[in-house]
């Protein structure tokens, strides 16, 4: 039975990160989909009054941000908990949702993903300075994830948590072009022939 409704901009990793909770908890879920550019309509303000996505309509409660729309799914839907007992698997598994806020999304998918993957779509042309100037930057952030992460299989603890599905989104775009090679083995999905994959930057 279709519960949740989630209004967004198909492949946006915030929307990515709600339907992968959706579907970790087995919950029914209906995509409203909206064309590229239509978030800036004037309508869409009815929707989310920001004009971003995502937003969640779970009945007649309706819902945007994405970390609250993570925390309201694991809360109403039953399924496997997306978030650890333990004080400190919760802790860092808010600490990673923060992160990927502040600095994944401002200085890797904001400006390299953005750059590589969302401008030629729009028939842009890439801001190269921008690009090569976020590569210090980005490798910082994504050393931090390394190191975060260690030898474990999820960033707060054994278990797959909330942290997990927020920050994959954003990494599963890093082996799509060449600057994506600043991933380290630990941080870079498996798409063994992508750009990212052998070429990393000079
Ligand atoms: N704080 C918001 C941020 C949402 C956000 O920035 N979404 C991006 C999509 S990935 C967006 O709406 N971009 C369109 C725009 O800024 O015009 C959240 O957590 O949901």
């Amino acid at each position: 039975m279709t519960s949740f409704v989630l209004h967004g901009i198909p492949g946006s990793p915030y929307v990515r990160a709600v339907l992968l909770a959706l579907e970790e908890k087995g919950a029914g879920w209906r995509f409203a989909a909206i064309p590229m550019g239509a978030h800036r309509r004037e309508e869409y303000r009815a929707v989310h009054p920001m004009q971003k996505i995502p937003t969640l309509d779970h009945g007649d409660f309706r819902l945007y941000e994405t970390h609250a729309i993570l925390r309201y799914v694991e809360r109403v839907a039953p399924g496997p908990s997306l978030v650890p007992d333990d004080p400190r698997g919760a802790a860092r598994m808010d600490q990673l949702i923060s992160f990927t806020n502040d600095y994944v999304v401002r200085q890797v998918s904001s400006v390299l993903s953005y750059n590589r993957r969302i401008v030629p779509l729009l028939g842009l042309t890439p801001d190269e300075q921008a690009v090569a100037d976020a590569i210090a930057p980005a490798r910082r952030v994504i050393a931090e994830l390394a190191r975060l992460l260690g030898e474990q299989r999820h960033f707060a603890g054994d278990a797959l948590s909330l942290g997990d599905l927020m920050v994959a989104p954003h990494l599963s775009f890093l082996p799509d072009y060449a600057e994506g090679g600043i991933s380290s083995p630990r941080t870079r999905p498996s798409r063994p022939g992508s750009p990212g994959w052998s070429s990393g930057p000079a």
